[in-house]
């Protein structure tokens, strides 16, 4: 029967009480570490979501009523994509693996403990520079800056924000090779790959596309400075430069990147329904190969993004390889279904966000087999189709995860319960919200509304105007979420070490873990999914000795707890 590390006897197994000012400073520890990544990650969300805000409330009209020009609403979406994408997603997703991989794996730290904070400090100079293009005339080429626009025609805000994303991705490389060589060494005995939870594996599989792709970006961005202050011609047609050079090089960095942004979210989606659902993950080694997969097919997409400017015979392999990659992606949606289907489905929070990536993750799914079909795509590029499949998939897939994320692990973070009632107010608003504001962007699209403009057709207002007012709420329901998250960090209920009675290792210690992470040397469950089962039952009552049972938490070692009614 399997064990778990024995407290010694008389240990304080008070949870750590950290200040605001630990995470202020620098720190190599990782759990202060990813706190620190999901802090800097939710401002980004704030200031990418105003800028959202700002953009709908320009198009609640068909002429440019509210920023003062053209430029000006140029600067406002491309501040918006770049700012979600690498201020808010990726830092938010790395947050996440910093806080569980070690806890998951009942290591101490990250393989690297020192170069983990150095990746982190990249991070805030980065945002920094991106924002300092306000003094100095913001980009405005959109988040894929494409050239002339990017060289020849911005002010220096673009060179600005080309630094920034090259520091966002040294940081983003230093903390994949961290992740890569902490899951490759500091696994436990007795936890070979395939007992490694499928938050592990996602992450793992980013990783690698991480260090494989960023260099790329990288160096077309290392081309993209030396045209706009070196005066090469790299991306310059009158001077035998090739603007497509920079569309190839940026997309097959781009393309590999949303990946780097939704398969860790597709880890959460394991966790998250596995636990709430009490049922083992169906198809677990499916779903860890699919990972490796889409890690490796997602090298072979990227010219899907320029249907419009690629040579023709070129069109087909990869309308071919783009409609293969729907295949692992479709493997993981299956066993999901899978391994909820018959379970005693618990609606927390955590769940319904969970179950809401599900329906809205699909629908992202299928536009992107539309848009991966060259006649489709061809009819749709650069229309609110495009806009309306990549908020699909970004929003309804990688923020609809992170959401549920939080949910699942906040109370191992911050040693409090999340109020359910404000969880569910804010699910139901984020739903509804979510579903208007980008659902009939398919329609706009599709009738030819092109996206990155200000002022469109009269006929698109009636549509825009009810995707503006369902923009507002989906903003409003981000507020829900702050505002719970502060009441809990105030009063919230004190949460237990194993609020949802599940096996991986982050709930085999303290909520929130003490500075060594465990007490003793923690020993792995053997099936980390294994719900239902006898083995597991005995290992949750013997957690739950050790360190209280969920509704009396914090339970000091020893004390009966009085029975409650378990599942
Ligand atoms: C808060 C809700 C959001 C709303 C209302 C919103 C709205 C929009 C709109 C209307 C556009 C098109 C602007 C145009 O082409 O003129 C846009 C572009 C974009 N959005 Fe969002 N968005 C939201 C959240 C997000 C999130 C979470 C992401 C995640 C990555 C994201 C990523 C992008 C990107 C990459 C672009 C393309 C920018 C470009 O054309 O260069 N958005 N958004
Ligand atoms: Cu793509």
């Amino acid at each position: 029967m399997a064990t778990i590390s024995r407290p010694l006897p008389g240990l304080d197994l008070k949870p750590r009480s950290l200040r605001v000012s630990d995470y202020l400073r620098w720190s190599v520890d990782h759990k202060i570490i990813g706190v620190q990544y999901m802090s800097l990650a939710i401002f980004g969300f704030i200031v990418g979501g105003i800028l959202a805000m700002m953009i709908r409330w320009e198009l609640l009209t068909p002429a440019l009523d509210v920023m003062a020009d053209g430029q000006a609403y140029n600067q406002l979406f491309t501040m918006h994509g770049s700012v979600m994408i690498f201020a808010w997603i990726i830092p938010m997703m790395a947050g996440f693996g910093n806080y569980l991989v070690p806890l998951m794996l009942g290591a101490k730290d990250m393989a690297f403990p020192w170069l983990n904070a150095f990746a982190f400090w990249l991070l805030p100079p980065s945002m920094l520079l991106m924002f300092m293009g306000y003094f100095a005339g913001q980009a405005e080429a959109g988040w894929t800056s494409y050239p002339p626009l990017s060289t020849l025609y911005s002010m220096d805000g673009q060179t600005l924000w080309a630094l920034a994303l090259h520091l966002a991705g040294i940081s983003s490389i230093l903390g994949a090779i961290n992740f890569i060589v902490t899951i490759k060494n500091m696994r436990p005995e007795g936890m070979g790959y395939f007992q490694m939870p499928l938050f592990v594996w996602a992450v793992l599989a980013t990783s690698i596309i991480i260090v494989m792709a960023t260099p790329f970006l990288a160096g077309a961005l290392t081309l993209l400075i030396l045209d706009r202050v070196a005066g090469t011609a790299f991306f310059d047609p009158a001077r035998g430069g090739d603007v497509l050079v920079w569309q190839n090089v940026f997309w097959f960095y781009s393309h590999p990147a949303v990946y780097i942004m939704v398969l860790p979210g597709f880890g959460i989606l394991s966790e998250v329904l596995s636990v709430h659902a009490r049922k083992p993950v169906f198809g677990y080694r499916a779903i860890a190969l699919s990972s490796m997969g889409i890690a490796l097919i997602g090298f072979t997409v990227w010219a899907h993004h320029m249907f419009t400017s690629l040579q023709p015979q070129l069109r087909i392999p990869f309308m071919i390889t783009s409609m293969i990659i729907a295949v692992p992606t479709g493997i993981k949606i299956f066993s999901w279904l899978g391994t909820i289907w018959g379970g005693k489905i618990h609606f927390r929070t955590a769940m319904l966000f969970g179950l809401g990536f599900l329906s809205m993750f699909v629908i992202g799914g299928i536009s992107g087999v539309m848009v991966a079909s060259v006649p489709f795509d061809i009819h749709v590029h650069d229309t609110y189709f495009v806009v309306s499949h990549f908020h699909f998939v970004l929003y309804g897939g990688a923020v609809f995860a992170i959401y549920a994320g939080v949910y699942h692990w906040w109370p191992k973070i911050t040693g409090r319960m999340l109020d359910e009632r404000l969880g569910k107010l804010h699910f139901v608003l984020t739903y509804i919200g979510f579903f208007f504001t980008f659902f009939p962007q398919h329609f706009v699209g599709m009738l030819g509304m092109p996206r990155r403009v200000a002022v469109y057709a009269p006929e698109f207002q009636n549509w825009n105007v009810v995707i503006s007012l369902a923009a507002f709420l989906l903003g409003i329901s981000t507020f829900v979420l702050l505002y719970a998250m502060v009441v809990s960090l105030v009063r919230g209920k004190r949460a237990s070490a194993n609020p949802w009675r599940a096996l991986t290792m982050e709930w085999a210690t303290t909520s929130p873990p003490p500075a060594s992470n465990f007490y003793g040397d923690p020993v792995p469950f053997k099936d980390p999914y294994g719900y239902g089962t006898e083995a597991a039952f005995y290992y949750l009552e013997d957690l739950e000795r050790r360190y209280g049972k969920p509704e009396d938490a914090p339970a000091p070692v020893g004390k009966a707890a009085p029975q409650a009614a378990g599942d």
